[in-house]
């Protein structure tokens, strides 16, 4: 899904097409799973939107939200892992709401350096992105058309606490959201925790969201929101990204925040997808 309309400048357009082009599909079937390339749905640029200066672009994510959820569900059905490349953050949205409409249950394993509790009513920015739990939570703007899960069906893996303003962390404590921050996770506990983590979502199906922002940007500065000195190593992050995918009920996978505007040279892209193909062997 190349989009960036959901987030403050462009570059996540181009993610999808970059993974592509650095062999995403070829090294997956390289190492043994053969891959179904779907192609891209529409670009969505960024645009700043002087209209809707808390909710910026929310017409333009609200068809991406939709188009995501449209194209995903019949994937569901079919007996292979969808891999979806964004685009920011919003496209999770989408994912989501795919999965609960045919597991009502469905849970999320939100693997993001942020928790993106922002609301309408609480930003500064307006940028959709930094939002997505809150509207998971039914916190968010109705025109997104986001599902609302139950509290218990989120888990959030890797935030840094530093990042948190005083209206999100009124609204983690309000709704007593499960989180294991980055302060926790070190090398030696990563798959431990992991693990604990996606087994309190239950024996269910679950959507794994893997913001790159996640990784430390001293290590990995590639994601469009940059986190230095914060957030997960680089190898720790990867470690957990591997529990995660070869954990039970895996449904789908949502990769966002890759801007290849960050990577001119594409080592990182090139880095990412080698990842990407040992979390999915
Ligand atoms: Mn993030």
């Amino acid at each position: 899904m190349p989009s960036s309309a959901g987030t403050h400048g462009p570059g996540q357009e181009k993610a999808p097409a970059a993974l592509r082009a650095a062999g995403l599909v070829d090294r997956l079937e390289a190492a043994g799973i053969p891959v179904t390339d779907h192609g891209d749905l529409p670009v969505e640029p960024f645009r700043a939107d002087r209209e809707r200066r808390n909710r910026q672009n929310v017409d333009r994510v609200a068809a991406v939200v939709r188009s995501v959820s449209v194209a995903l569900r019949p994937l569901l059905d079919a007996p292979a892992l969808p891999v979806l490349i964004g685009g920011d953050c919003t496209i999770t949205l989408g994912a989501m709401a795919a999965l609960v409409d045919k597991w009502p249950d469905a849970g999320l394993l939100y693997f993001d350096g942020d928790l993106d509790l922002s609301t309408p009513d609480s930003t500064v920015s307006g940028v959709l992105d930094t939002m997505v739990l809150a509207h998971l939570l039914g916190e968010g703007t109705p025109e997104l058309e986001a599902p609302v899960l139950a509290v218990d069906r989120i888990e959030a893996f890797g935030h840094d606490p530093r990042e948190l303003g005083p209206a999100s962390r009124e609204r983690l404590a309000r709704h007593g959201l499960r989180t294991t921050a980055c302060t926790e996770v070190t090398e030696a506990n990563a798959r431990e925790l992991a693990a604990r983590a996606w087994t309190r979502l239950g024996s269910g199906q679950v959507l794994l969201h893997f913001d790159v922002d996640v990784v430390d940007s001293v290590d990995f500065p590639l994601a469009n929101f940059p986190h230095f000195n914060e957030c997960l190593p680089e190898r720790v992050a990867m470690d957990c990204l591997a529990e995660f995918c070869s954990s039970p009920g895996l449904a789908a996978l949502v990769v966002t925040e890759v801007n290849p505007d960050r990577d001119p040279d594409g080592v990182l892209v090139d880095r990412l997808v080698g990842h990407l193909v040992n979390a999915l062997t």
